[in-house]
């Protein structure tokens, strides 16, 4: 009895609730007293360039965790990330927020004579379904869509509408396109070189080695040389070893496929080495 009754109550609390009744704050700002928002309304204002009315567009667009599982990394989601719609239409925009905290579907970009700061936006609290109006520019122009509250477009919360052919793209939207700086989780050299150095380290190898800030082509050099130094006689007898009894193509067959592996491994044993030396 107690265990159904609770169900029932969180079948309830997942219901939309649509935010409809909206008092006019002018200047196209519409809001509830249950926090629905509406900025930049606008179903009569024709943008300059725009004779009449070229189509009436609509789109629903749902806002929630579970549009995210599959875009690994992500954690805000729009069920889209991509609309299209002619130039001079008007898009009427359903949002669905399926999402128990607040979201918002928000363009930026649009002429601030008729949008105030450019902006068309619609947010609320969900589980809840807000909906507004806007004519769309002339212009063939990509504009980007984003949830504005904190980390929700780093986190997944990013589309872009298009307009006509539409223009730049925008980086980093989910399945569109790719990352403007990319993850890059790889070794760095240097850092582990400057790392493992004591502060202010008087050795010829730390002062070398701290020179990587300023000239990083003469550590890299001494590197070239301690490498060619220690590496060449272990080098020497290990292929010596290594090949007797191969003919010539299986040893540069065998060369080419481990050749990466080999400089890995010489790079590990010679940052060891430099740390050893410089840890006195
Ligand atoms: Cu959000």
């Amino acid at each position: 009895m107690g265990a159904s009754s609770l169900v029932i109550g969180a079948e309830q609390s997942d219901q939309i609730v649509d935010h409809n009744m909206l008092m006019n704050h002018g200047g196209g700002h519409l809001m509830d007293m249950d926090g629905g928002m509406v900025m930049g309304m606008n179903k009569d204002t024709l943008p300059p360039g725009c004779p009449r009315i070229s189509e009436e567009a609509s789109i629903t667009v749902r806002a929630g965790h579970k549009y995210t599982k599959d875009f690994p990394g992500t954690m805000f989601g729009f069920d889209q990330h991509e609309w299209r719609v002619k130039p001079c239409s008007r898009l009427t925009v359903t949002f669905i927020n399926e999402d128990h905290i607040r979201h918002q579907w928000m363009m930026h970009g649009l002429p601030k004579f008729i949008y105030d700061k450019g902006m068309f936006h619609l947010e609320m609290t969900g589980p809840a379904k807000i909906t507004g109006t806007l004519i769309l520019p002339s212009e063939d122009k990509t504009y980007l869509v984003h949830c504005d509250i904190a980390q929700h477009m780093e986190k997944g919360m990013k589309g872009q509408l298009i307009v006509g052919k539409g223009s730049t793209p925008f980086p980093s939207i989910p399945g569109l396109t790719d990352f403007a700086i990319p993850d890059d989780y790889g070794p760095k050299v240097t850092d582990s070189v400057k790392v493992s150095l004591p502060a202010g380290g008087s050795a010829g190898m730390a002062a070398s080695a701290n020179s990587t800030k300023s000239g990083g082509s003469n550590a890299t050099f001494l590197l070239g040389l301690i490498l060619g130094g220690i590496g060449t006689p272990f080098a020497i007898t290990y292929y010596r070893r290594r090949f007797d009894g191969m003919t010539q193509e299986e040893v540069i067959q065998h060369l080419l496929t481990s050749s990466k592996s080999i400089f890995d491994k010489v790079l590990g044993l010679l940052m060891t080495l430099i740390s050893k030396v410089t840890k006195k």
